[in-house]
């Protein structure tokens, strides 16, 4: 536990430096947050995040993108090779609850759901249990308006953003961004 907290530790601080690194705007308003705890599990059935941890940082550096990334560890090693969906999800993680997460956070330009109106961080399991994901996108998160990263069953289908059962949820406090 000691070493993956540790591992967690360096991918956050080597996410937050990669994430902040040329950002020289003396006029930028940087905004940030980070979470970093065991997923929220969302399916009583036995799946691959069972026990895992997440780790999330977004950083938004004042030109109206965030950048996000997304490192996972302690999922199930025989999943390797294997693709997850993942999206900022409005409401909040609440174990054994999987609607609770509600819908995906959407910027609402009418559009269909994509990597432009939604943040989509789907990751592929590597070997020995650990996936990290990242995504740039071209907008900051409003108030009050995300609360989590759901992790989901399947890949996340182009033009639906759908992607299959809800398995674990990772609570982020947006409201600090
Ligand atoms: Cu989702």
């Amino acid at each position: 536990m000691a070493t993956r907290k540790a591992m967690l530790w360096l991918a956050g601080t080597t996410a937050i430096l990669s994430l902040t690194t040329g950002l020289t705007g003396a006029s930028a308003q940087v905004s940030a947050v980070t979470a970093n705890q065991r997923l929220a599990d969302l399916s009583a059935a036995d799946n691959p995040t069972d026990g895992a941890r997440g780790l999330l940082v977004a950083v938004s550096p004042g030109d109206g993108s965030t950048r996000f990334v997304l490192v996972l560890t302690g999922l199930d090693p025989t999943a390797a090779g294997t693709t997850f969906g993942a999206h900022v999800h409005r409401g909040p993680c609440v174990a054994g609850n999987a609607a609770a997460a509600g819908p995906h956070y959407n910027t609402g330009d009418g559009g269909v759901p994509s990597p432009e109106n939604e943040v989509w961080l789907d990751f592929i399991v590597r070997r020995g249990g650990v996936a990290t994901s990242r995504t740039v996108a071209p907008f900051e998160i409003g108030p009050d308006r995300a609360q989590s990263v759901v992790i989901h069953a399947l890949p996340t289908q182009p033009g639906t953003g759908v992607a299959g059962a809800r398995m674990a949820c990772l609570p982020v406090d947006f409201s600090l961004m």
